[in-house]
């Protein structure tokens, strides 16, 4: 029987330079594995807490010592001698011992990079890849990429309100060939952007985050590099939003600084009516608030057939918000943090209602990464055929897609890619 050794946490930095939690694990047979936590910018009020040190003289009060120091002297005493394996009794102990909603006792950060340390462990110890130990001997479907090429809202600083407005490869054949496409369209987008003068900086996530001046603008800038780069719009490449409108709502209405106006709901649905069939949108993340179920589940009445619809900030990979969306046919998909959870039994169980359901599943990134590549695993095991993980620039982005690339080799002809397939519309 191998069991946990040791278990040390660090603070170390993530893609933007602030504090994040790693978990390193030594199990008894010497075999050592680690695991580092993301981060959001643009989290929802329902996440699990990220418990930060609020000491203003380290990192402007961004440090993570007291996590850090929860997983060292707290956690690390009632796993120590825990054989590998068992993932729900770890995370269900560690819930236990937090003994909060919302892991704000000992931080969602610290509990969850615990669980990824010691799932990776586990599937060493067993000597499987963490995809396979996860999900299992069918786990062989590799995910469409989502790609984030273009930046706005919280993530960058260009005028523009929707946060995310990403390009889908998903009428390649293959991964690796999905993967290519996105990377021609994302070269012919900033040959684009250069030719008009605009900026080729990146944001966050990778993408671009030009000064523009409406938000449709983007979705025309992205038409054209589609076409650029040889590929059909809405046949071979598509394209999906994540606005994070919670980030511009207030009383009631959606406030879109870019073009001087304010919509309310109902007004607001035909607008991303509208510019879903102009412009090839298969699919719409948080297209509405957070707490907006009534627009939420007017939305999906007016627009579900046709256009995927995501909850992130309204689910925040919580089973029971999740399990009061599907009562009140709010949505059509769930994206999966696994950081606005925490642990990953509790990430788990979200995406089996979710599939239950029939529900589409999309494992997500968050804006602040590291080089760790758990959610490339995790979106094979979990066979979902969908993941978002920013941009084709950036290595905490890459990391990901190069993950995926090499379980796609591994898997060789079992591997399999099911494109536009799984993206899911209600009554699909
Ligand atoms: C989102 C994410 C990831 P953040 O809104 O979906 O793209 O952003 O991690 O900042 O919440
Ligand atoms: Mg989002």
């Amino acid at each position: 029987m191998t069991t946990v050794r040791k278990i040390h946490a660090s603070e170390i930095l993530d893609s933007r330079g602030k504090p994040t939690v790693l978990v390193t694990m030594e199990l008894s047979n010497g075999l050592r594995t680690n695991a580092a936590v993301p981060s959001g910018a643009s989290t929802g009020v329902h996440e699990a807490l990220e418990l930060r040190d609020r000491d203003p003289k380290r990192y402007h009060g961004q440090g993570v010592l007291k996590a850090v120091a929860n997983v060292n002297k707290i956690i690390a005493k009632k796993i120590i001698g825990l054989p590998t394996g068992r993932q729900e009794k770890l995370d269900r102990a560690m819930i236990a011992l937090d003994g909060t909603k919302n892991k704000s006792q000992l931080g969602a950060n610290a509990i969850l990079g615990v669980s990824m340390a010691y799932a990776r462990a586990s599937a060493r110890a067993e000597n499987l890849p963490l995809y396979r130990h996860l999900g299992g001997e069918h786990a062989r479907v590799l995910p469409m990429p989502m790609m984030n090429v273009l930046n706005g809202g919280k993530h960058a600083d260009n005028g523009v309100d929707f946060q995310e407005y990403m390009i889908v490869p998903g009428g390649a054949k293959v991964f690796r060939e999905a993967l290519r496409w996105g990377s021609e369209v994302f070269q012919c987008l900033k040959s684009l952007l250069k030719q008009k003068g605009l900026s080729t900086g990146v944001g966050d996530e990778g993408g671009f985050a030009p000064v523009m001046k409406s938000n449709r603008e983007p979705l025309e800038f992205l038409i054209k590099a589609i076409e650029d780069a040889g590929f059909k719009p809405g046949k071979e490449v598509a394209i999906a939003l994540d606005p994070a409108s919670s980030e511009f709502f207030s009383n009631g209405a959606y406030r879109l600084a870019a073009e001087r106006r304010t919509l309310g709901v109902g007004k607001f649905i035909d607008y991303y009516e509208t510019l879903a069939k102009q412009f090839h949108i298969i699919s719409i993340e948080d297209g509405l608030a957070e707490d907006d179920w009534e627009g939420w589940r007017l939305m999906t009445e007016q627009m579900g057939k046709k256009t995927q619809l995501i909850g992130d900030d309204i689910f925040v990979t919580n089973i029971e918000r999740l399990r009061l969306g599907i009562e009140r046919k709010v949505a059509n998909a769930v994206l999966i943090k696994l950081n606005q959870i925490g642990t990953v039994t509790e990430t788990l169980e979200t995406i089996a209602l979710a599939k239950q359901a029939g529900y589409g599943v999309v494992i997500s990134h968050r804006s602040g990464e590291t080089e760790d590549t758990f959610i490339a695993d995790l979106a094979v095991a979990a066979g979902c055929g969908q993941i978002k993980t920013g941009s084709v620039s950036r290595s905490e982005r890459i990391a990901k897609y190069n993950r995926l690339l090499g379980i796609e080799e591994e898997l060789g002809s079992r591997a399999k890619f099911a494109g536009f397939g799984m993206v899911r519309t209600c009554g699909k």
